[in-house]
């Protein structure tokens, strides 16, 4: 801790421009009381979703020269969030800070690597089997349903979905080893969409839902988990976690809708964060 505020550590890309990865949890974190040092793992120009021509600057190799500095300071962070991830060396890479200054962390991943059923083009067939591995070191996982079949070597199955069906993923995502898993995407009628959460430790399973948008937003998924890890970082159930950042999610895709912005630039979620803390007590 520093003084009495927690730290978490992001570990995501910066995407310059497109709202996602760390300019999306860096200020959302910071904004509910928590410090958010960050460890960037490439620089793009703007994320991989709906540009072409993009620039992509890799920094696996700082990675370890950073971990090693951070050692020699004694540091340990309170959380860890990471997000992205460009290759196996760095989900390898991710695992060994998660060992050296995540010894008492909160470990949360999202597995960002797919949506709609696929699997980003920019990754090879096999990563999802070692972003499943870096899921076995978390304490909470983050993934939408396409990341979650793609782990368990599951067919994609559109929505809506039944209980039974999402009830299964949940606890199938659970055996791989994290306490607490959060999945995204999910409905069970077309026109409501949110989230589950399973706490592998009660048995409890959750939902929220809200009305769903038209059209694909770029970048909620790293705003809905930011707004997750924020809620439960400053010590939220996880049942209102979810319902907190499914809230703020949609808040922040209606208002890009409204104005009818351009959607690979992500979402309006600026204008939410007055109301985020007021819903997390803050
Ligand atoms: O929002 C997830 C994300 C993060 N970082 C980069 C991406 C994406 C999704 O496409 O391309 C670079």
């Amino acid at each position: 801790m520093n003084g009495n505020q927690k730290r978490v550590l992001a570990i995501h890309d910066i995407s310059c421009v497109g709202k996602c990865s760390l300019t999306v949890a860096l200020p959302i974190i910071s904004a509910t009381g928590i410090e958010v040092p960050s460890l960037p793992t490439a620089v793009l120009s703007t994320h991989t979703g709906g540009f072409t021509g993009f620039t992509y600057r890799d920094l696996t190799e700082d990675m370890i020269p950073i971990l090693d500095h951070w050692n020699s300071l004694d540091l340990q962070f309170e959380g860890i969030y990471t997000g992205f991830l460009g290759s196996f060396e760095q989900i390898d890479i991710v695992c060994r800070i998660c060992d050296e200054v995540g010894k008492n962390a909160t470990i949360f991943v999202d597995p960002v690597m797919a949506d709609n059923g696929k699997l980003y083009g920019i990754f090879p067939d096999n990563f999802p089997q070692g972003m499943k591995k870096l899921c076995s070191k978390a304490d909470v996982i983050l993934p939408n349903v396409t990341e979650a079949v793609l782990m368990l070597e599951e067919e994609y199955v559109e929505g809506p979905y039944t209980k039974d069906y999402v009830e299964g993923l949940l606890k199938r995502l659970a055996a791989i080893g994290p306490r607490k898993v959060v999945l995204t995407g999910i409905y069970f009628e077309e026109n409501r969409l949110g989230a589950a959460a399973y706490d592998a430790e009660t048995g409890e399973i959750s939902y929220f839902f809200a009305d769903k948008i038209p059209g694909y937003y770029h970048g909620t998924g790293d705003v809905f988990s930011s707004a997750a890890v924020a809620a439960l970082m400053n010590g939220l159930p996880l049942s209102k976690a979810i319902e907190i950042a499914v809230d703020f999610t949609q808040r922040s895709i209606v208002r890009t809708y409204e104005a009818k912005s351009d959607i690979r630039y992500g979402v309006n979620f600026e204008a939410g964060i007055p109301k985020l803390l007021k819903d997390m007590g803050l």
